[in-house]
Formats: C-alpha cells, structure tokens, sequence
C-alpha cells in the first residue's frame, strides 16, 4: 500500500547530523514511503553544539516553494509532517499550505508537532513568555490528525499547569474537544512522584537496589497517547489512553523527538480491526517507541567506545568557556540511524 503513499516533510536541515528532517527522512523512506522535503532552515549542525548557522527559510521563499509546487501538480501528498519552523510569518505560511491540503483531502493524515521554544525570562524562577507562534499552533491545531507535543507545549497550548492526574486528563480534553485533536501523543515525560502514584500497580515498576519512588522514577519515562473516539458523536468521554513505561537512558540527545514523531506517523494505519486493547494511535505510538528505543541505544553504546575526549560528561562551567568541549560530546551523541536502519 506504501507504493501509493507520499508524505510532505517540512522541517529543519542540518548538514552534519540528525536532527528535523535528517532524523526522519531517511526513516520514512527506509519505510517505503515517499518523501518530498521542504526545509525550514538551512543550518551546520543542531543548536545543542553552542556554534551554528546558516539560513532560515523566510515566509515568501517557503510560500514560492508551496506555489510552484501547486502550478507543477507536485502538492498531493497523502502524509503531511511539520517540525521546527522558525518564527511567526513563516509557520503562518506553513499554516496556510496545511489548511490548503486538508481542505483538498480530508483523509490527509497530518502529523503536527508543535515545537514551541521555551523563552526564560529574569531570575525569579522560571517565567515563560508566550511567543507569537502560539496563537498560530492553537488555530492549525484542528487540522492536524496527531500531534506529537512535550509536556511544556501541552501546558502552553492549553494553558494548564499540568500537576496532578485531573489537570492531565482536562488538558489532553480540551486539545480532544476544543481543539479537535484526534489523537494526541505525549512522549518522554519524567515520571514525577504523582505520576508514579497515580500508575495502576500493575504498571509500577519496582527496583530492589533503588526502592523509594523517587529512586525509581528517576529511571523511566513515560508517554502517554490518547486517542478521541467522536465518530459515535458520543458527547461522553470516550477516549483511549495509553499508557507507556520507558527505560530512561541518561544524557543528552537531539533530534530524539524528530524520528519518534516520523514514526508515529508512519506507522499510523487506519485498521478497521486492531488488535484487542489497542487502537491504530497506541499501535503506531508502541512502534515509535520500540525503534526510537533501539536506536537510542545504539546510539548510547557507540558514545561510550569514542575516545574519553569525545564523550565528556556535562559541565556548565567548562561549557561556558570552552565551546570545542561541548562540539566534542555532541558530535559523539548524533543519533545512529544508518548503522541502526
Ligand atoms: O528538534 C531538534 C532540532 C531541530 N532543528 C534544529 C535544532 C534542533 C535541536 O537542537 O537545532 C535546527
């Protein structure tokens, strides 16, 4: 069936590395899938390096792209999956373009992950300010089929402080109901002390080396999907969530999230008949998360033969001074996607 499937990706580019696009080009099409690629910047290497730079693709550049795409007959992909976009006028124009294909094609399966920079303003603790690309995600929200948000863009869009089980539950709701979300995944979310205790014993993990909660979340994350069941116009809660326990491998990786949203949406099949206890977004989030997994450690066990140099543990203050440090460590950490295909 993939012989028919072509998916638009708009994302970051990096020349060296594996983050935005080159994090989940390659996947999809190691998938059988079609890719046609517009990139949003055009860069050296991911921010993490603390040294980067090339080029943002400005709105009317990404706006030519869309329109001689449109005259060539080019703008028909089944998939559409959009990333990092910088700023306001040119995730507008993504917008626009998004708004154009679901129109064109209601059975366009849209893959939008939020990326929405956290800005840290003064020093009275951590005060987020809402950039200008807000408002935009909030009005192309409805026409996305998943989104792929963090725990901080879920408490933006929403503006919920996520703190207890019922502030989730309203806040995964409101993206469900106000926002016409279908399905929404939340992936690597720290396993705080009221998460763990809200788990169904069954799913709690236990540790005879580290047996307090706090010692033992430390070493999981969890995702969690949710899937809206509307199609029975039931106005009821008829939701299915998810719930996913994760092994959490330490340290600091980029573009994690870029192949973990590629794989929720290749995998997303519409199955008339899923399996017993699962739903199409569970199936396609259980596959991300499997190979994403795999991935990340292959790419944790090659970090660890790199000579002693180039796998130096995190530190601010070195950081701050010697940037070459900080090159080294990233460069060891890209993700392991062509030995791990
Ligand atoms: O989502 C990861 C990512 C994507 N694109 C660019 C980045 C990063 C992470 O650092 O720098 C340009």
């Amino acid at each position: 069936p993939k012989n028919q499937e072509r998916i638009l990706s708009i994302q970051s580019h990096v020349a060296f590395g594996y983050v935005g696009g080159k994090a989940a080009v390659f996947p999809l099409q190691c998938l059988g899938f079609d890719v046609d690629v517009v990139n949003t910047v055009n860069f050296s290497n991911h921010s993490g390096y603390g040294r980067f730079g090339g080029t943002r693709t400005t709105a009317d550049d990404l706006e030519r792209i869309f329109q001689h795409m449109e005259e060539n007959g080019l703008l028909s992909p089944t998939r559409l999956l959009t990333g990092y976009v910088p700023g306001a006028p040119a995730l507008a124009a993504v917008a626009q373009l998004a708004t154009t294909l679901r129109q064109r094609n209601p059975d366009l399966v849209y893959l939008l992950d939020p990326d929405i920079p956290p800005a840290v303003l003064g020093d009275a603790g951590k005060l987020y300010v809402a950039p200008d690309v807000i408002p935009i995600y909030r009005s192309l929200l409805p026409q996305a089929t998943v989104i792929t948000p963090n725990w901080f863009e879920v408490e933006v869009l929403t503006q919920i402080e996520l703190k207890d089980m019922s502030s989730l539950r309203a806040a995964i709701r409101i993206l469900h109901d106000e926002y016409k979300v279908p399905n929404v995944v939340v992936s690597s979310i720290a396993l705080k002390p009221w998460l763990f205790e809200a788990l169904p014993l069954c799913l709690r993990p236990t540790s005879p080396d580290h047996p307090s909660p706090e010692e033992i979340s430390s070493e999981y994350l969890l995702s969690i999907c949710s899937s809206n069941n509307h199609a029975n116009a039931d106005p009821v809660d008829t939701s299915s969530v998810h719930v996913y326990l994760i092994p959490f491998i330490p340290g600091y990786f980029s573009g994690v999230g870029d192949l973990f949203s590629a794989l929720v949406l290749a995998h997303l099949q519409p199955d008339p008949k899923p399996e017993p206890d699962q739903t199409p977004l569970s199936r396609a989030t259980t596959m991300a998360i499997d190979k994403t997994h795999a991935i990340l450690e292959l790419t944790q066990k090659a970090a660890k033969l790199l000579p002693e140099e180039d796998r130096l543990p995190t530190d601010d203050e070195q950081d701050a001074v010697d940037v070459d440090r900080v090159v080294r460590r990233m460069r060891g950490r890209e993700l392991k996607l062509i030995q791990g295909q």
